[in-house]
């Protein structure tokens, strides 16, 4: 571990009373890292508080040993010195939590690419396939690897790479993986739980993705675009197409795989979501549509006033970079 994680390290043990906050939309990442540091921080007598800008969903909850609080949730006489963001890339990615880091010292742990450096302490690690990786750092340098911490960081990790299937995945990837596993991991009860277990209305969610999977620039940009409209149409929620992301890019050819959602209670906000093979950044385009990200896997997010306007901003977009 280098010396400037170990300072930071050193200096959230510090603090008495934390707040861990998660991105919006939490995923298996910041879930993981976030409820790992807190046992960790708990077992060396810390008070600690893990939050979200919303709440998270039910296939992630087993990540969780009590619910997320929402900021406004932490109890006014909570008190803590110290909010610490895991996996959270900018300001956009804390939802409601930003509020949080005002008048507090704030240390944010990340890797993904940009700078946003909205914490006093700003550390990210860019080439890292999951923020996860970067915890287990620090949980080697604490010698605090209990078991269900050795748990959440697998989790974290197989989850940012897609159960090791992702180009961001390295060398350290599989040498902290193989640490895990040998601590005694139910890799397989992990990887079942993240990626295989469906309800039936996820699998509608699939099925309606696989059906408007539409094809621009001969083939190689695949997308997929579902407005609030037809989730209604289909009675599906926000959960139930949280798969769909990786849907595009796994068509032959494709070089660019892009899902575009209309936001629940936020008509004409149209969020994006791609996937990209080697030779397309991904994060580059999602800069020009509010967002960013990995080069392969990145967000953003447009207005929009009809679901072709919002297709058509975005192939555009693509088409720039
Ligand atoms: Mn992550």
């Amino acid at each position: 571990m280098n010396s400037r994680l170990k300072e930071i390290a050193d200096e959230i043990l510090t603090h008495d009373r934390i707040v861990i906050v998660s991105h919006v939309r939490p995923d298996g990442d910041t879930l993981s890292c976030a409820y790992a540091m807190k046992e960790m921080l708990k077992n060396k007598g810390k008070s600690v508080l893990c939050v979200c800008h919303e709440r998270v969903s039910e296939r992630l909850s087993f990540l969780c040993d009590e619910p997320i609080l929402l900021p406004g949730e932490i109890p006014s006489d909570f008190g803590q010195t110290l909010v610490l963001t895991l996996d959270v890339a900018s300001t956009s990615m804390l939802g409601d939590c930003a509020s949080l880091l005002t008048g507090v010292r704030s240390i944010k742990i990340d890797h993904h690419n940009g700078h946003d450096a909205y914490a006093d302490v700003n550390y990210t690690e860019e080439k890292t396939a999951a923020c996860a990786e970067i915890i287990y750092d620090v949980a080697e340098y604490w010698d605090c690897m209990t078991d269900k911490v050795c748990d959440l960081l697998y989790a974290g990790i197989s989850f940012d790479t897609g159960c090791f299937k992702h180009s961001n995945v390295t060398q350290q990837t599989h040498l902290k993986a193989a640490y895990l596993v040998s601590r005694g991991v139910n890799t397989n009860r992990i990887n079942k739980l993240l990626f295989d277990e469906k309800t039936l209305s996820e699998i509608e969610g699939l099925k309606l993705t696989y059906n408007l999977l539409t094809f621009f620039r001969n083939g190689r940009i695949a997308l997929v675009c579902i407005d609030n409209e037809m989730k209604k149409q289909y009675g599906l929620t926000d959960d139930d197409l949280a798969d769909t992301s990786q849907i595009p890019i796994e068509v032959k050819g494709v070089m660019l795989g892009i899902t575009i959602k209309e936001k629940s209670g936020e008509s004409g906000v149209y969020k994006i979501s791609m996937r990209s093979r080697q030779g397309v950044d991904a994060s580059a385009i999602c800069n020009k549509l509010n967002g960013g990200g990995h080069t392969c896997a990145a967000g953003g997010s447009i207005k929009a006033s009809s679901r072709e306007e919002a297709i058509q901003k975005v192939i555009a977009a693509a088409g720039e970079v």
